[in-house]
């Protein structure tokens, strides 16, 4: 129950932040008129844009700046209002994305990048908030060693 509450919390933090930041100030608009795309500005180099891909007039792609960098992208692939997909970047390079692939609200995998390139998965196939299987990929991409996890490192949306 308690891991459960946990992730439940880490996922409501994701959602409000969707909301939050919602409309903002429009930054663009369709052809027609409706907004697609806003800016929250906190100062000129620290602000977050939020565009609407699907045309509903929800924000469904967050983008963090920090310093002027994008630093993190949040994606709601199914529209539902929730993130599924963070990407995490550092100096202009993806470093790290957390899953939810089958859109539940609960996070199964964490991927690492090294050089813009899979390094590691961290895998959480029952959904249970924590690791369970480690998988390791060399520079090409093949994966060359698979570990069993049973010590309990949590995953979650956010580090
Ligand atoms: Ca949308
Ligand atoms: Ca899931």
């Amino acid at each position: 129950m308690r891991k459960a509450a946990i992730l439940s919390v880490a996922l409501a933090f994701s959602f409000l932040s969707c909301q939050r930041h919602s409309p903002g100030v429009v930054t663009h608009r369709t052809p027609d008129g409706r907004a697609d795309q806003w800016l929250n500005r906190v100062d000129a180099g620290n602000y977050q844009v939020l565009i609407d891909t699907n045309g509903d007039q929800r924000p469904d792609v967050i983008k963090t700046y920090r310093n002027g960098q994008l630093v993190q992208v949040e994606r709601d692939r199914n529209y539902n209002g929730a993130v599924d997909l963070v990407q995490q970047y550092s100096q202009g390079l993806l470093v790290r994305e957390v899953h939810d692939d089958d859109f539940d609200g609960k996070p199964e995998s964490i991927w690492t990048f090294r050089n813009g390139k899979v390094a590691m998965v961290e895998r959480d196939p029952r959904e249970r908030g924590y690791v369970d299987v480690v998988e390791y990929y060399d520079a090409s991409g093949k994966l060359t060693r698979r570990e069993m996890r049973t010590g309990e490192h949590r995953l979650q949306w956010n580090p």
